[in-house]
């Protein structure tokens, strides 16, 4: 009897691990879910009553991936991996739009699509290297055989004519594909990176794993057309899977100044930035570039692992950054997928936005980066409310009207007298993530220094809301504050993905003051805590907080009153060129 139920017990557990490991792991699937029998059905209508309206987005169908964004001859230029047939993902090609300001954009032709026996299954995601001259080149992966093993190669396309500042055309050299994959898993070996130039050599890194083990292998060439593997990766990390779009950057540590991806010289940290195939989350870490031995080691501050700092602690993946040169900035972009059901999608005729390109700073105490919407979104401003000072007693909601609630930039600052009454963290959540604390202490559990923040996409008595906001906590040594972006509430439809995301806030209370900046747009809500110290992206699917129906209102549901030191929000406009 025994030996049976312990034998039960090894298959439940093995079973677990199972599905732990390559399925499921925070609600979200890995790999991108195939529906053969939708790839190739066009939309009839497009459905607009949750399409965002200021963010990046095709007319219709499937886009994920940010690919090879740059600045080339006064215009930014976003490929992205797009389906041109249906509103699910598959015959990925690289669509390709151009822009003065970001904000703005013109769709072009298709940049990338198969046709060569190097991609004939696919052209998957890659970057862009501008080369001595002026040249940009792309490296991306070709797939070379078809599913299920979908075998990956590292391909090259150049543009047709350097003097069209659009790059309208593009081609694909016949002595591609420039890398294969050696004796690692040619399943899983993909997304170059943007190459930078270090002393003769070429290198650029491309995403992998062995077994479980997830790594950046590391390649280097003096010509950009003959590329010799390093007899080890860049960096590599346990029992993280596959990993997929890596980014490689410097970053400055004593200026706001963003740097080229081949800048080199003192005073400066890289960034190391996978996407987890395993769990559709990414994490970076920030640390020491070697440049003789080719290796990366994460600060001893930064988490290298699961748990590791994230750019956004919601739906947010496959990101890229880039330098731009126009403004001496880095910029990433990221994609958010939905999270209603392949058949909502289908009936929506779209899936899939970027999220609103963000400068990327390495914060003064060196620990983690600093995120913050580029300064052009600010042209799409329109009608503006102020909130001035005002107390926010337990238990109160307070209306922010003028403005278009489903379609808003809001930046609020919050201020209490003390921390005293910050409730304690329970020990035993040391071992849960800010999510699983923030799906217990919800909005609507009364605390004591907050929840307070913002109830963003509500309808009118409450029905339906995605709240942004607030708590902090006691521990032993000093304060943990949680930021939650949670749409639990946040509509009456069945069936959607409604996660609690949270993560922590790494910032310093003494003035007793934090800030919180939203981005609402339709079924996007965008968030940046301590400006820019933690962000949380989520995409809800309102019935009743719709349009003209939605609602913003400012909350506290903690013992200690807060104050709204000031809260500025204002109605967001379209841009007036969206594809
Ligand atoms: N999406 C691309 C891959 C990449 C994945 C395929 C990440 O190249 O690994 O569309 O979302």
């Amino acid at each position: 009897m025994a030996l049976v139920f312990s034998r039960n017990y090894t298959v439940l557990i093995l079973l677990s691990i199972f599905l732990f490991v390559s399925l499921d792991i925070n609600g979200v699937e890995s790999t991108h879910r195939v529906f053969l029998e939708f790839q190739s059905v066009p939309a009839v209508n497009v459905k607009l009553v949750h399409k965002p309206a200021y963010h990046f987005q095709p007319k219709k169908h499937w886009i994920n991936d940010p690919n090879g964004p740059m600045f080339y001859k006064g215009y930014y230029h976003l490929f992205y991996q797009y389906n041109p047939q249906g509103a699910v993902w598959g015959n990925i090609v690289w669509a390709h739009s151009v822009s003065k300001d970001l904000i703005n954009w013109l769709a072009l032709e298709t940049a990338i699509s198969p046709s060569k026996p190097f991609d004939k299954y696919g052209c998957w995601s890659g970057s862009a290297t501008i080369l001595p001259g002026n040249k940009p080149i792309i490296l991306y992966t070709g797939i070379v055989s078809p599913e299920p093993e979908s075998t990956q190669v590292q391909n090259y396309a150049v543009p047709a004519n350097y003097s069209d500042p659009f790059l309208r055309e593009w081609i694909k050299p016949d002595n591609n594909p420039l890398v294969t994959a050696h004796s690692e898993n040619s399943s899983a070996f993909r997304d170059p990176t943007t190459a930078w130039f270090d002393g003769g050599h070429w290198k650029m890194l491309v995403g992998s794993r062995r077994k479980h083990r997830g790594m950046a292998y590391l390649y280097r060439s003096r010509d950009f057309m003959n590329w010799a593997k390093s007899p080890h990766p860049l960096h590599s990390k346990a029992n993280t899977g596959m990993w997929e779009c890596p980014d490689f950057y410097p970053v400055a540590q004593e200026s706001t100044k963003g740097l080229d991806t081949s800048e080199r010289g003192e005073n400066i940290k890289h960034v190391l930035k996978v996407s987890l195939d395993e769990t559709r989350y990414e994490y970076y870490t920030i640390g020491t570039y070697d440049r003789v031995k080719d290796r990366y080691v994460p600060d001893n501050t930064s988490v290298d692992g699961w748990a590791g700092l994230r750019y956004d602690y919601g739906n947010f993946y496959a990101s890229k950054t880039f330098f731009d040169p126009l403004k001496n900035r880095r910029i990433l972009w990221g994609w958010a997928n939905e999270s209603d059901t392949r058949d909502d999608d289908v009936k929506k005729g779209w899936a899939g936005v970027q999220l609103i390109p963000r400068t990327v700073l390495l914060d003064p105490s060196g620990r983690q980066l600093i995120q913050w919407p580029i300064e052009e979104l600010e042209q799409l401003r329109g009608a503006r409310v102020q909130m001035g000072k005002q107390k926010i007693n337990e238990g109160d909601h307070v209306e922010v009207k003028g403005i278009t609630a489903a379609q808003a930039d809001v930046d609020a600052t919050f201020s209490f007298e003390s921390l005293d009454k910050a409730e304690s963290f329970d020990p035993k959540w040391m071992n849960l993530d800010a999510q699983d604390v923030c799906n217990l202490m919800g909005s609507t559990v009364i605390g004591g220094l907050g929840p307070f923040g913002l109830l963003t996409l509500a309808s009118e008595k409450l029905e339906e809301y995605t709240p942004v906001f607030f708590r902090i906590f006691k521990t032993q040594e000093k304060h943990k504050v949680l930021m939650c972006s949670d749409a639990k509430r946040s509509s009456l439809a069945k069936g959607l993905y409604m996660p609690s995301f949270a993560g922590y806030v790494d910032v310093d209370l003494t003035d007793n003051k934090i800030s919180l900046r939203s981005l609402i747009d339709n079924s996007v809500v965008e968030s940046f805590g301590a400006r820019g110290k933690t962000c949380i992206s989520s995409r809800v699917y309102p019935t009743l907080a719709i349009s003209k129906n939605a609602h913003l209102f400012v909350f506290n549901n903690g013992t200690e009153p807060i104050t709204v030191d000031s809260l500025d929000a204002w109605s967001m406009n379209p841009p007036s060129k969206m594809n």
